[in-house]
């Protein structure tokens, strides 16, 4: 089965607590701080492997977490850090936050690597909360969590030919007799469900890979037929073939099909027109297929070319064209990173919202720092509340009018609020 499409959840591991602890030795009745930190938690990062054709496996599995660090320990012990999760996708997977859209990795090589969610970083043990006014402190830090999302992978097929036709022109015909690709052949409309790649050898032994997509009608766009979402795998395109039936098999006329091709594409994605083409007159072995050449020749000269993808007439020289037109293409450079695209961080550190008198406090950062907190140690909440005030948090309740007595609730912790 051929899966171009996923959506998965991924979350990177949890940092692991740090550690309030305390030396203990002969003759040193209050020793100091020896708590350790805890471990950072594992990533999951997304690998492209040449061996993964589709996205099917992800079909059944769609939970991936990484490693949690382990908690830090007394003489000053740090916790082992969280292993990562790798997930292999096929060359060409795209990876989308599905909240907001935006492209988070695009893995176009063989190898790439995106780390997707990170774990969270390991608590601070009490030694590192020592200063000198300050020499035995008892607090220590949890672990930041580890970053969670439901993330979108969108497959699409690296072809340097993208084959756009009618059902039934013979694209399928076509790729079967110039690659190894053996596709399903027959004579009725959407016999190809889904794309099929083919590697071509030129005559000097020089490859390309062509992309046989299902058949396109008009109306795609609106979800006629198979629809057009297919077309997303001519993206990557470097070179369009319009297959087109020159002995008009189904009744349609040759030169009409064109333009509704070009329409459909056009409604996918105008940048598509924009490619270099050529416009392929197949079925010429069949009587009045010429006649129909030579009106599309008229129409649009030399990018027309005649075929017989049964017989093999002219075949063979429209391979050298393509190949041609190739080599004529800038190469387009893969540095073997993987293109990330950078998130920006949110800017407000918090947001408040009053929902039956309670003081809703939400954002990534103050959440964080309450997960962070353990609330059972008295010098970790009265840093969590310098930390808080720090961030404007006391000052942005007072506006909103909060007054003693009432109720701030961050995430899963409700305080009472005083002055
Ligand atoms: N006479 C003749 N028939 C052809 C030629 N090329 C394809 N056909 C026939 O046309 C029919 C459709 O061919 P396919 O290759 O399956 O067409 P397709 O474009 O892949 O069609 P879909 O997968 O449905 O989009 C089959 O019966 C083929 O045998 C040709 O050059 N000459
Ligand atoms: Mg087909």
């Amino acid at each position: 089965m051929f899966i171009d499409h996923a959506k998965i959840y991924v979350k990177g591991g949890d940092g692991g607590n740090g550690c309030v602890a305390f030396r203990r030795e002969k003759y040193v009745p209050m020793g100091g701080p020896y708590g350790g930190d805890g471990g950072r938690g594992g990533n999951v990062v997304f690998v492209a492997d040449e061996g993964m054709g589709s996205l099917m496996d992800f079909q059944y599995r769609k939970h991936f977490k990484a490693g949690r660090g382990v908690h830090g320990m007394g003489k000053n012990q740090h916790g082992a850090w969280g292993e990562d999760f790798r997930v292999k996708v096929p060359v060409g997977t795209i990876i989308l936050d599905d909240d907001s859209g935006q492209v988070l990795a695009d893995l176009t090589v063989a190898g790439q690597e995106a780390t997707i969610a990170s774990g969270g970083r390991g608590g601070r043990g009490n030694s590192r909360f020592a200063t000198t006014v300050h020499k035995a402190p008892s607090m220590a830090e949890n672990g930041e969590p580890g970053e969670e999302k439901w993330i979108r992978l969108e497959l699409r097929l690296l072809a340097d030919v993208g084959l756009v036709g009618f059902p039934n022109a013979g694209k399928s015909t076509f790729i079967s007799r110039v690659s190894a690709a053996r596709p399903k052949i027959a004579d009725y409309p959407f016999t190809t469900l889904v794309p099929n790649l083919g590697v071509v050898m030129t005559r000097d032994k020089d490859t390309f890979v062509i992309a046989d997509i299902p058949g396109l009608i008009e109306g795609a766009h609106e979800g006629t037929g198979l629809g057009h979402h297919f077309l997303r795998h001519i993206e990557r395109n470097r070179i369009l073939l319009f297959v087109l039936d020159a002995a008009e098999v189904d009744g349609r006329p040759v030169t009409d099909d064109y333009v509704t091709l070009r329409n459909e594409l056009e409604f996918f994605n105008p940048e598509l027109l924009q490619r270099p083409y050529l416009i392929v007159a197949n079925k010429l072995d069949v009587p009045g297929a010429e006649e129909n050449l030579r009106l599309l020749q008229e129409k649009y000269g030399h990018l027309v070319h005649g075929i017989s993808a049964v017989t093999g007439q002219g075949v063979g020289e429209l391979v050298e064209k393509i190949y041609q037109i190739l080599r004529s293409l800038p190469v387009e450079e893969h540095t073997g990173e993987a293109r990330i695209i950078r998130r920006f961080e949110d800017e407000e550190p918090f947001k408040i919202e009053i929902m039956n008198g309670v003081y809703l406090v939400s954002g990534k950062r103050i959440e964080n720092l309450v997960t962070m907190t353990n609330f059972a140690q008295e010098e970790s909440l009265q840093r969590f509340q310098r930390t808080t005030a720090r961030m404007g948090l006391d000052e942005a309740l007072k506006q909103k009018g909060i007054k003693a007595g009432d109720t701030v609730r961050i995430k899963d912790m409700e305080f009472d609020y005083s002055d």
